[in-house]
């Protein structure tokens, strides 16, 4: 695993980074799982920056990402990105994934972010098998880092053991 990379387990709305991503869905307004516990915590300035822009730019397509600010949250932005929806593998699922992965990672470098924390994008409600998209998750950000100086510190935030764990074992097989 790369050495810039750490796996961590907590909530993502407590962390200190210059920017946490959001699994958004593509209407950018808002919904259930991280999604709705960044918008808890972040208050309504939030959802009003959500709104303007999904207003100006009509959303934001599965694989890309945007930036906000971070309302209340004690990170200083927020990349909202939108994973796929697991349908079986064969709607080009594991690209999306890593588009939404590397499209949030440039946002960071652009920005020069020191520090992005990410959730296990679409593992949620969007059903994509955990223990394949972990092992996207740390290739996708793993090959970023070598290219790029930016972000500085990839944190991938696991909620459930399971992610941590599935998270660790992988990044041990990469090693
Ligand atoms: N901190 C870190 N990870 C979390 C947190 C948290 N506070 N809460 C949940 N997770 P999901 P998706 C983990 O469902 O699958 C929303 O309605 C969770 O355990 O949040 O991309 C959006 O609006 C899981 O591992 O996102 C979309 O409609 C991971 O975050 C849709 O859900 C992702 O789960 C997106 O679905």
């Amino acid at each position: 695993m790369h050495s810039r990379l750490r796996i961590i387990q907590g909530d993502i709305t407590r962390q200190q980074a210059d920017a946490i991503v959001n699994a958004a869905n593509s209407s950018l307004l808002g919904g259930g799982g991280v999604d709705g516990a960044i918008h808890r915590a972040a208050g309504p300035a939030l959802l009003a920056e959500c709104r303007q822009l999904a207003a100006s730019r009509g959303g934001c397509p599965t694989g890309e990402a945007v930036l906000t600010g971070a309302g209340n949250l004690p990170a200083r932005a927020v990349i909202h990105t939108v994973g796929p929806v697991w349908r079986g593998g064969g709607q080009g699922e594991a690209e999306l994934l890593a588009s939404a992965y590397n499209n949030s990672l440039r946002l960071a470098a652009e920005h020069r972010f020191a520090t992005i924390a990410f959730p296990a994008i679409s593992t949620g409600i969007y059903g994509y098998p955990k223990a394949a998209a972990a092992a996207i998750a740390l290739r996708t950000i793993s090959q970023f880092l070598q290219q790029h100086d930016y972000p500085q510190q990839v944190w991938l935030v696991c909620f459930d053991e399971e992610s941590y764990r599935l998270y660790r074992q992988h990044s041990e097989q990469s090693d």
